[in-house]
């Protein structure tokens, strides 16, 4: 009944280019890693800004950094169990802290007291649990010595920023991102994904100009990188020239609630969340999502046919915290029973009734129902077309009520015409 809806949907991005990055719309849920020095602070990932730390009091964490319960392993055996399918880590945050053995700086993990690359073990354990692998990069360096002060930069307020920033070569610095790069996607074998963090093309302060594309030489890092993993997903951060579209965007803290306008040209989209209010670990933060909102970020992707990147800090001691872990276990809970209407799923072109969402996969769909108890829910378009209704927990049998029947004496309820009306039990299902 829908088809002229259907002829003007715009492409998506797996029918602009057959089959590639189609295991990305699949898989729907990946982790984000947050780990760096700043897991010692202990206080936010953007503390050495925050703080406007000098390199020589942000140093204390370098000649700390011992994360001696560091298993990788594990980490992965639980985004594997929370049914995460992809891992995106930071190689390096804005700190400019290396996580792999990189030749070009001395400022990585090998060099502090833990003395080891510490990104070739996660790789391999990722990979080892099924999962696809993906690094975040900073276009940020708060270390490099060629980074100029800017409007982010922890100096910005230094009564010296103009002449410290005389001698630094942006150039400089953007030939070290692509050493940097060209080290990452050359080895540790195949990787998925490469996602950029961030430009920022315009913002000022005081005579301080924000960065964009001429300073990282976007156009010829997005060239490295398709030379290297010509099958690599590239997120939208390197704020691309017109005209040269990422493969995936990503909005951050905040899920749409209409698809993005860019996926109408074929981009994907993908959500990134935190558990709580900070990507690097943060001991005194509070305010932890509950298992309801954990859950809907998720459905709400899917439902709109995005993606979900939740984020987990790991400690200074290499470890997930027990309410991270804790996070961790409500997918794992909920995605054993209703992966399957979160895996090659996407968005339905059924009128969602209100309260509700539904993801939609082949000829399945499946109705979230965010509201409880409902006695009975009305479903608008769909009279004549249910085979067959049941719930995803235990499979038991949905009964629904059609139009036909204008009033049902048994239950006492009006259907109203052109709907059915689903029976729900009083009970709300345990997951
Ligand atoms: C932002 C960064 O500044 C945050 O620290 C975090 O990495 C987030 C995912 O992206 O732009």
């Amino acid at each position: 009944s829908n088809r002229k809806n259907r002829e003007e949907k715009p492409v998506t991005s797996s029918e602009r280019q057959p089959g590639k990055h189609a295991w990305f719309s699949h898989d729907r849920l990946g982790m984000f890693i947050h780990w760096g020095l700043y897991a010692l602070g202990a206080r936010h990932e953007w503390l050495k800004n925050r703080e406007e730390l000098n390199d020589d009091h942000y140093q204390r964490y370098f000649e700390n950094f011992d994360p001696d319960l560091y298993d990788p392993k594990a980490w992965a055996r639980r985004a594997r169990l929370a049914g995460m399918k992809y891992v995106v880590v930071t190689t390096k945050h804005h700190e400019g802290f290396c996580l792999w053995d990189s030749k070009v700086t001395d400022y990585k993990a090998p060099n502090t007291p833990c003395g080891k690359d510490l990104l070739t073990p996660l790789v391999e354990a990722f990979r080892a649990e099924g999962l696809k692998i993906g690094f975040y990069y900073s276009l940020l360096d708060w270390h490099h010595p060629d980074f100029p002060i800017d409007v982010h930069h922890p100096l910005r307020n230094h009564p010296e920023a103009a002449a410290l920033n005389a001698g630094r070569k942006i150039a400089n610095y953007a030939a070290y991102m692509r050493e940097q790069v060209r080290e990452l996607l050359t080895g540790f074998g195949r990787i998925d994904i490469i996602w950029f963090d961030f430009s920022y093309p315009g913002r000022e302060y005081r005579g301080l100009p924000g960065k964009g594309r001429a300073d990282w030489e976007s156009e010829r890092l997005l060239e490295l990188v398709r030379e290297l993993q010509p099958e690599i997903i590239v997120n939208n951060r390197l704020d691309l020239p017109p005209g040269k579209l990422p493969d995936v965007t990503t909005p951050e803290q905040y899920t749409p609630r209409v698809a993005p306008a860019i996926a109408s040209q074929g981009v994907l989209w993908e959500a990134c969340h935190t558990f709580s209010g900070s990507w690097g670990y943060h001991r005194d933060e509070d305010s932890w999502k509950s298992p309801e909102q954990i859950i809907q970020l998720l459905i709400d992707s899917v439902a709109l046919g995005g993606n979900l990147l939740m984020n987990v800090g790991p400690t200074g001691r290499g470890t997930f915290d027990t309410r991270a872990i804790a996070a961790l276990e409500v997918y794992q809970n909920w995605m054993e029973v209703n992966g399957r209407s979160i895996y090659g799923a996407g968005p339905s072109e059924y009128p969602v009734p209100a309260g509700c969402r539904y993801t939609q996969r082949g000829n399945r769909l499946y109705l979230h129902v965010y509201n409880w108890p409902y006695r009975h829910i009305h479903i608008e378009g769909i009279a004549d077309r249910i085979a067959y209704a049941q719930f995803l927990h235990d499979a038991s049998e949905v009964r629904w009520l059609s139009q036909t029947k204008e009033v049902d004496s048994n239950i006492g309820v009006m259907v109203p015409e052109g709907m059915i009306t689903l029976e729900l039990p009083v009970r709300r299902p345990d997951v």
